[in-house]
Order: C-alpha cells, then sequence, then structure tokens
C-alpha cells in the first residue's frame, strides 16, 4: 500500500504498511479501486451532461468514506464497489443506445469487477499511488493531481453533510444542486482522465486550476451546507457549554453529521436520554432547533485525536456520525456505534432508525468507576459566533477597526491532531496582541479554547465560528467587515494560521487559494503530496508558507507586518 492523503502520513512521506491511522493494507488497496470507479462513474456521468439521483450518492458516500479515519470496514468497500460497478455498467449501456460516444475507461480500471475480495485486491494494484505515480510525468504534477482529489474528497463530504440535512428547497434549490453535481463530476472526469494518461502541455498549470476550482466549488458547497444547517436547525447564537460529568442514561455524539444528531435526539427525547456532543459536535449547542431538546446536555472531552483516551470514561454509548474514527479499543469497543459513510468492522451500523442503540444506552451501568480527573476537562466553553453572530455586532467591530482599537484579526483554526507540534497553535494564539480578535474553527479550537484571551470591543478576543466547514462563515465576516469599511478582504489586517489534518482541510485550503487569500501559514507538518516545486509555486503565487514549529513568535511578527 502507499497512502499519503493526510498529515500524520508516515514520515511525512507515505504509509506503506499499516496506515498511521491503522488502516490495513486490504482496506487501503479496496479504497483505492473504489475511488477510481466513483472518479469512472462521474466521468460517464459528465458524458451524459446530466446529474441524476442514481448517481449522486453513489460518488459522494464512497468518497466521503476514503476519507482519513472515516471507514476502515473491508465490506462496506466491497458493497460500494458492487454499487458503482452496476451502475457504471448502466451508464455505459445508456450512452451506447443513445449513439453517444463513451469516454475512455482509467488504465487501472478492471474491464470486469472481480468477484472475490483477492482478486478485488488484486484489482487493485494498478490503482494504487506506487502504481499510478509511474504513470504521470513527474512527482510535482502527480502532486497536484493528488491534491486536487484530497479536495474534491473533502467537497464531497460536505455535501454530503448538506444533501442529508434534507433542509428543502429553501436552503438551496435543485438548479443549485445540479451545478454542484454537474462540477463535481466534471473535475472526477478530468481525475479520472488525466490517471495513467500521459502528461499534455502545461499539465502542471492546468492541475493548479482544476485545484482552484475545486476550492471554488468548495465555497459553493459550504455555502448550501451553511444554509441546510440554518434553515432547518436556526441561526446559530452565542451560547457557553460546559463540560459537566455526564449522567445516565447518556449517548455522546461525534463527528460533523447535525442531521444526525437531531434525528437522535428527536428520538432520544421521548425515552429521557442525556446527549452530549464530543469534538467536532460541539457548535450544535448553538442552534435554536438543537437547544431546544432538553435532552441535549453538555460537552464531553475534547478532540477526535483523544478519543482512545476519552470515550472509555464515558458513561453510555457512542455514536459516530463522520471522522474523525479512531479504531475502538478497550472497554468502549462494545458501546460504539457508526452511521453513514463511517464504518468499522464488526461496529454496528445505524442510520434513520436510532432505538437499538438508545436501548443499548438504556441498559448500559457503567460497571466500573473511573477517577475522572485529569482525563476530561471540565471547563465552559463559548461557542456560537457564526457570522450571524458577528455580524450582528459588526457596528462594534468596525468602530474598534476605525478607532485602533482592533488592529488584527486572525483566524487560527482548522484540524487537530495527536502531534505535540499543534502547540504552535496554541502558542501562536497566546502570542497574539490584545488589539486583535482570532477566530478559530475546526476541532483545532480545542488547541485554544481551554485559555482565557479576554474581551475586546465587548466580545470575547476568541471567537468560535464553529465546524470546520463553517470555515465559510470567517469568509462572510471577511467580506462583509470590508464592505463595511470600503475596502477590499486583501486590504484587511487578516491573517490565517490552518491547522491541518484530513481531506476537508485541504477543500478548504483551496478555497482559501481559491479566494487569493495570502500568506497563509499551513502545519504542522506540509502535505507529503506537496513537492519543494510545488510549494515554490505556491509561495510566489500566494505566500503560502510551512508554519515555523517552536518559532511561532517569528511568524507572528511578520504576520503583523502583513507579511
Ligand atoms: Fe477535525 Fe477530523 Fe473537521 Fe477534520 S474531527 S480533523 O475530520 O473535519 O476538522
Ligand atoms: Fe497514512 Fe493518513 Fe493514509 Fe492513514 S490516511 S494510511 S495515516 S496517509
Amino acid at each position: 500500500m502507499m497512502c499519503f492523503q493526510c498529515e500524520q502520513t508516515n514520515a511525512g512521506k507515505g504509509c506503506t504498511t499499516t496506515g498511521v491511522c491503522k488502516k490495513s493494507p486490504q482496506t487501503s488497496g479496496l479504497q483505492d479501486l473504489t475511488i477510481l470507479h466513483a472518479l469512472r462513474l462521474c466521468q460517464l456521468a459528465h458524458a451524459e451532461g446530466g446529474a441524476e439521483p442514481a448517481v449522486r450518492d453513489l460518488v459522494l458516500e464512497p468518497l466521503f468514506a476514503t476519507l482519513t479515519n472515516v471507514n476502515f470496514d473491508d465490506a462496506r468497500f466491497e458493497r460500494y464497489l458492487k454499487d458503482l460497478a452496476a451502475q457504471i455498467s448502466t451508464l455505459e449501456d445508456r450512452l451506447k443506445t443513445s449513439g453517444q460516444e463513451v469516454p475512455v475507461a482509467p488504465k487501472a480500471l478492471p474491464a470486469k469487477l472481480p468477484e472475490t475480495k483477492q482478486e478485488l485486491l488484486a484489482a487493485a494494484e494498478p490503482a494504487g499511488l506506487l502504481a499510478r505515480s509511474g504513470e504521470v510525468a513527474n512527482e510535482d504534477l502527480f502532486g497536484v493531481i493528488e491534491m486536487c482529489a484530497y479536495g474534491l474528497k473533502g467537497t464531497c463530504a460536505y455535501f454530503y453533510h448538506a444533501e442529508h440535512l434534507l433542509a428543502g428547497d429553501a436552503a438551496y434549490g435543485e438548479a443549485e444542486r445540479t451545478e454542484v453535481y454537474k462540477e463535481i463530476f466534471r473535475l472526477g472526469n478530468y481525475l479520472a482522465e488525466v490517471n495513467g494518461s500521459a502528461a499534455k502541455e502545461n499539465a502542471l498549470g492546468v492541475a493548479l486550476g482544476e485545484c482552484l476550482a475545486v476550492g471554488a466549488l468548495n465555497l459553493k458547497v459550504m455555502k448550501m451546507l451553511d444554509s441546510a444547517h440554518t434553515t432547518l436547525l436556526g441561526t446559530p447564537t452565542p451560547v457557553e457549554v460546559s463540560q459537566e460529568q455526564p449522567e445516565g442514561p447518556a449517548i455522546l455524539v461525534s463527528g460533523h453529521d447535525l442531521a444526525v444528531l437531531y434525528r437522535l435526539l428527536q428520538q432520544a427525547e421521548k425515552q429521557k436520554i442525556n446527549v452530549y456532543t464530543h469534538g467536532e459536535m460541539l457548535p450544535a449547542h448553538s442552534y435554536p432547533n438543537l437547544k431546544k431538546f432538553e435532552n441535549l446536555k453538555g460537552h464531553f472531552g475534547t478532540h477526535w485525536g483523544n478519543q482512545q483516551k476519552e470515550f472509555r470514561h464515558f458513561p453510555g454509548v457512542i455514536l459516530m456520525t463522520s471522522n474523525c474514527m479512531m479504531p475502538p479499543v478497550g472497554k468502549y469497543r462494545d458501546r460504539i456505534w457508526t452511521s453513514g459513510p463511517v464504518g468499522f468492522d464488526k461496529i454496528p451500523q445505524v442510520e434513520d432508525d436510532f432505538s437499538a442503540l438508545i436501548q443499548q444506552a438504556l441498559e448500559f451501568k457503567d460497571p466500573v468507576p473511573v477517577p475522572r480527573s485529569g482525563v476530561i476537562p471540565h471547563r465552559k466553553l463559548q461557542v456560537g459566533f457564526g457570522h450571524a453572530a458577528v455580524l450582528g455586532v459588526a457596528d462594534k467591530v468596525v468602530e474598534a477597526i476605525q478607532s485602533g482599537a482592533l488592529k488584527h484579526v486572525f483566524v487560527i483554526g482548522g484540524c487537530d491532531g495527536t502531534e505535540n507540534s499543534r502547540s504552535y497553535f496554541t502558542d501562536l494564539a497566546a502570542d497574539t496582541p490584545q488589539d486583535s480578535i482570532i477566530l478559530t474553527l475546526g476541532c483545532g479550537k480545542f488547541r485554544l479554547n481551554g485559555h482565557d484571551h479576554g474581551t475586546l470591543a465587548g466580545l470575547p478576543r476568541l471567537l468560535d465560528v464553529g465546524q470546520c466547514n463553517d470555515a465559510y462563515g470567517a469568509v462572510v465576516i471577511a467580506t462583509k467587515l470590508a464592505e463595511a469599511l470600503k475596502c477590499t478582504v486583501h486590504d484587511l489586517p487578516l491573517h490565517f494560521a490552518v491547522s491541518w489534518f484530513e481531506q476537508k482541510a485541504v477543500a478548504v485550503l483551496l478555497t482559501l487559494l481559491h479566494l487569493n487569500l495570502k500568506n497563509i501559514r499551513l502545519g504542522p507538518a506540509l502535505p507529503g503530496f506537496i513537492t519543494p516545486n510545488v510549494l515554490k509555486v505556491l509561495n510566489e503565487k500566494f505566500g503560502l508558507k510551512p508554519a515555523r514549529l517552536h518559532e511561532e513568535d517569528v511568524d507572528l511578527a511578520e504576520m503583523l507586518k502583513g507579511e
């Protein structure tokens, strides 16, 4: 196997045996083959020019499932492959019958999907990174093509969330939805064609252009997700969330899927089950239509990377709704469930009917009380400073900028991970001057939100904008502030430090580059798929730079000078 799609990839270069995430070579192979089939389906859908419902979820969910720490279940990928192959054959037949040209399939795609797992794994080899990298002219180009694929996967994950909220036409209409699917299929077609084909003239420029197209698409998708969230769940408002000792019967919900949380709260309410949030679910408490459930209690634990330490102390049942799931260990293994694209071998899957999970929560008795001090923080966390809340006090913020009380706006956030080097983001935030505010988002906020950053212009200096997809909110805040100040976003004293981990973060980074936002610090480690030559290009064009670990003071001094 070979995989370098995430930040924790082995030695910064690639996982070649078992992944650092514990993905097995078999799962990795099945994921490679799944991605190739999903791209083939995009290619055919693009050739047809439509965006029919049968194809839509068959592209979104399997691609989402191949993100880091989402699905480790081989049986699920075998099922996705069967469904994808069947739909591919339907579309190929339809194109032939209608006299349209059937596009040439990527070289690595098997003519017929093999039956057995052994044969599938053999067929997966040409779809893997090692085989495909040999087909592309050079490693710079190969890395950029992979960046485009990872960004597209991240975008599909966000779009999966938007689509599964079922928020109706008030969130976004069919025309907008179709436009997004068509662009996903177009980009998938590009990736299917470019994989294994000889490099064309200006291939690197084209690949970088398609990366920015992914960024543009992701911006659109994050806006639609934002709209779906607020249509179904109301507009987030600031609220203080407590991390208290959970009381049973209880369910802990982790991941990003607020639709799953909403449906679970409805069903668990009748049984008086207490529901707690974990990780990226923290912003749930700021949505009126989630907050109204009396059984939505506090937040438990911190970010995904601590789950193996934290979940064992939760006195109840756990539900994973998206990334990031780590292999369940020890005493919580028999009380964790997955939903949607998430999966793990022998862990039960639940979709719209949560009765079995609720039953387990009702029956669960914490057999061994565990000392809780030192493992689970007990703090008050302020959330809910989405674009509506911040822009609700825009006059105060604008006044503070005009009077010189507010001189800088930092965006520090993104993903969290397990490496100590991520303290870069904590230290950077702690060192920011008092005449600045910090917008944070994503699970990276857990590096910052345990600290008191004080207040400015009547607002906390640290404003939690929401989940990683709420990077859209940060963009809206910046755009509206620029409008109020009669300047452009590029004229604002706006500084970005992005902590990345998985492919949704790649999508968000591409969005920031698409918006031509300059001088972003990226860390803690740079992606293994960005070669020194490509970094040079991105640095020249966008000022993108690696975070200087343990020298955040040097970065901060440069940022304050607008560099
Ligand atoms: Fe965090 Fe993991 Fe949010 Fe990423 S919970 S690193 O998938 O999407 O951010
Ligand atoms: Fe390695 Fe990340 Fe790939 Fe897992 S997802 S195998 S940790 S690069």
